[in-house]
């Protein structure tokens, strides 16, 4: 269909462009688009992939280089990679991100961090001018635990609308990282959403908070794959 052809051709493009073959540590995000960039760098062949080595932002994202027969590194051995290539929830026009819909942001941002270039792929629903307009289920707040009452107190006087921990589906009780930690999502109203650096730093400092799901100036360009076989990139 249109949308998974639009993240197989922003993941292609992204691969083409920015896994080269001086590229040996790889940072390989969560989502229904990074697996099209792990098909992609498969296809560029054994001889290519047998000295690269391959960092998980997730279990899901470890099952992805596992199953494709990757090597598989840990970012304990790797604290530096060359690129990591992930998806995103929302990209605003100066490249901040909502991410965390998948509940693996605080693994993702420790990748995103720790490689020379971050990219993004994602499909034509993701490309907004301001983060919010497309995305309305709140910025994902990975908190522990013991705090989570206390965040979303917090949340509320700092102006969230809305705030709800995410309740997991088919297991009683709510979604548990792969950190064993609880994720809150929070909306805020467009103002707020503006400005997503001082809404992550007003929220990254609440006690409990482990990590929040805005990426701010740290995306080296982000690829859209269009409804119409186009690929609109943004650096
Ligand atoms: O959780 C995340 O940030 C993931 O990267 C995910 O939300 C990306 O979305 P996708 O499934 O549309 O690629």
């Amino acid at each position: 269909n249109v949308v998974e052809a639009s993240k197989q051709l922003a993941a292609w493009t992204a691969v083409d462009k920015h896994v080269t073959k001086d590229c040996q540590v790889i940072g390989i995000g969560s989502g229904s688009t990074v697996p099209y960039v792990v098909e992609r760098i498969v296809a560029q062949g054994p001889e290519i992939n047998k000295d690269r080595v391959f960092i998980p932002t997730g279990f899901q994202s470890k099952e992805l280089i596992v199953d494709a027969h990757l090597r598989l590194g840990d970012v304990d051995q790797y604290p530096h990679i060359d690129v990591t290539i992930d998806g995103a929830d929302e990209v605003d026009k100066d490249l901040n991100c909502i991410k965390g819909g998948g509940a693996c942001h605080l693994r993702e941002k420790v990748l995103a961090e720790a490689a020379d270039t971050w990219i993004i792929v994602a499909d034509y629903r993701k490309n907004s001018e301001v983060l919010g307009v497309n995305w309305k289920k709140g910025v994902p707040v990975e908190v522990a635990p013991f705090a989570y009452a206390k965040v979303l107190h917090n949340l509320r006087t700092l102006g969230s609308t809305d705030p709800k921990l995410r309740m997991a589906v088919m297991k009683a009780g709510p979604i548990v990282s792969d950190n064993g930690n609880f994720i809150i999502d929070a909306p805020f109203g467009e103002a707020e959403m503006r400005d997503p650096m001082t809404l992550l730093t007003r929220i990254k400092m609440l006690t409990g908070v482990v990590e929040v799901g805005l990426f701010c100036h740290m995306a080296k360009a982000v690829y859209f794959g269009n409804q119409d076989g186009s690929v609109t990139a943004k650096f």
